[in-house]
């Protein structure tokens, strides 16, 4: 049976699963479905997205997904073999997996786009906390790509966490006006959105 990877396309983790997939050359099938779906909840009882399966394995957690892409297929390694290598990428894609995705996805995007009061307007409590520590994320992750890309200066499994969540910052004008400040992230995000896995996983 063929690789699904379940969940709602807007998701950025489910934009970095499939990422994965289609950089390690991996057919899937990209089956859309919302968070606390029946579908969703069957795999992962606490409702988040992506969750994926093949062959007849059930799988949760994007980097569990990504970490059997990238082992069970055949294809480039996205991320090294070697112990240093990995310790050193890994390291990467959980600082987004966690502090990153908290702040400027949980804690800004997601807010922006889901918190609304009665008459549909944007609830800026938790925002205009966030918009005060960008500045600092930013610089952080200015500093990270310095190199070319997230960590390093070749492409690994990292930059597709990083990816999703560099496009979503800024649909919004805090998130525009910080990128607007780092030349390295501009350069990085200009130059990995021309890549196929990017552009065909924006829908
Ligand atoms: N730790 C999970 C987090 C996944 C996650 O937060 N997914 C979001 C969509 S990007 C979600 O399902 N949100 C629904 C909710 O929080 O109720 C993972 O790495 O897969």
């Amino acid at each position: 049976m063929a690789l699904e990877i379940i969940g709602f396309p807007r998701s950025n983790f489910v934009r970095t699963a499939r990422m994965v997939a289609q950089e390690k050359g991996v057919p899937y099938e990209h089956i859309p479905a919302m968070p606390h779906s029946d579908e969703v909840k069957a795999i992962n009882p606490l409702g988040l997205i992506p969750v994926a399966r093949h062959d007849g394995q059930d799988m949760a957690e994007t980097y569990a997904i990504a970490h059997y892409i990238d082992t069970a297929f055949d294809g480039p390694a996205l991320v090294p073999t070697d112990p240093k290598g990995a310790a050193a990428v890994n390291r990467w894609i959980m600082a987004v997996n966690t502090s990153v995705d908290q702040m400027l996805m949980r804690r800004y995007v997601v807010e922006y786009a889901f918190h609304k009061d009665k008459d549909g307007n944007v609830v800026r409590d938790v925002i205009d906390q966030t918009v005060k520590r960008l500045p600092k994320m930013f610089a952080f992750l200015e500093a990270a790509v310095a190199d070319g890309y997230l960590g390093g200066d070749s492409f690994t499994m990292a930059d597709c966490f990083l990816m999703p969540i560099l496009a979503a910052v800024q649909m919004f004008p805090e998130g525009q006006e910080n990128m607007a400040n780092c030349p390295n992230l501009q350069a990085y995000f200009a130059k990995v959105s021309e890549r196929d896995s990017f552009k065909d996983t924006a829908s």
